[in-house]
């Protein structure tokens, strides 16, 4: 068994000690980090929402996975850096004004930074003015969580305050969080609604063509 076979498992077991030693032993025998990072972290990330998928991994098993790889991508990002690896795209992701509910939001954030995106979390209780802030330091994508049905409507608002900003054509928008609908995202002007973490990093991959 490889190292690189050993991160990939320690990740889908969400080994969150094992694999960052893992990730530096892969490092200390020559492998290049974005080899680590493509075929270690995130083709392991990937299986993990593949799991999720067809039923075989729940919330928990996620939540641990993708600790286990943000506890690795820590050791791994200065390599990454120096090698002038770049990420995907920039993702701004927060949950909306009113709400503070943030679990699902965190997973989905974790899952994006496994799949090799830059996360700028705005954290819960987010507005218009930091979503439109973000587009404007350079996010490609924001990412709107709500768990109430009372801050869902709250989107509405902020999509309509990024048009106002003439910023609407310069980012896509995906919604998510319990309560949401495919409907109600295509409502409200959203470019797509995602049910779950692991879809939303498929979606996003969509969105831009990545
Ligand atoms: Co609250 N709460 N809560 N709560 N809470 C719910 C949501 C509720 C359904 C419980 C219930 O009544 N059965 C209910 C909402 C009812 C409704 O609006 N229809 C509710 C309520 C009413 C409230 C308060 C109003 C209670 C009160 O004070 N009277 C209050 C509101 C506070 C506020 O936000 N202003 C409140 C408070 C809280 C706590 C603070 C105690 C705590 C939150 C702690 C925290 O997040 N840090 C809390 C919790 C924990 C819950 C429940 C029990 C669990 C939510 C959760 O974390 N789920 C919840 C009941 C439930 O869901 N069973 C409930 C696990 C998480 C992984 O799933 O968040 O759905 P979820 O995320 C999923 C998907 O939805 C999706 O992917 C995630 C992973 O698969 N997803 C996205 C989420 N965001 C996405 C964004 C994307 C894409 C996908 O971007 C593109």
């Amino acid at each position: 068994m490889s190292v690189l076979d050993e991160i990939r498992q320690a990740v889908i077991e969400g080994q969150i000690k094992v694999t960052p030693v893992k990730v530096k032993q892969g490092l200390d025998e020559g492998f290049r980090p974005d080899t680590i990072l493509n075929d270690g972290l995130i083709a392991a990330m990937k299986q993990v929402g593949e799991l999720f998928e067809q039923g075989e991994y729940f919330v928990p098993e996620m939540l641990v996975s993708a600790r286990a790889m943000s506890a690795a991508l820590q050791v791994l990002k200065p390599f990454l850096v120096q090698q002038g690896v770049k990420p995907i795209g920039k993702v701004a992701i927060g949950t909306v004004k009113g709400d503070l509910h943030d679990i699902g939001k965190n997973l989905v954030a974790m899952m994006l930074e496994g799949s090799g995106y830059e996360i700028m979390d705005l954290g819960c209780d987010v507005g218009p003015d930091k979503f439109i802030q973000a587009v404007q330091n350079g996010a490609s994508v924001v990412a709107m969580s709500a768990l109430l049905t009372t801050t869902m409507a709250n989107m509405k608002g902020i999509i309509d305050a990024i048009k106002n900003a003439g910023l609407r054509d310069k980012v896509k928008i995906i919604v998510g969080g319990a309560p949401l609908t495919d409907t109600y995202s295509s409502e409200i002007g959203a470019d797509a609604y995602s049910p779950d973490a692991s879809s939303a990093v498929r979606k996003i991959h969509e969105l831009l063509g990545a």
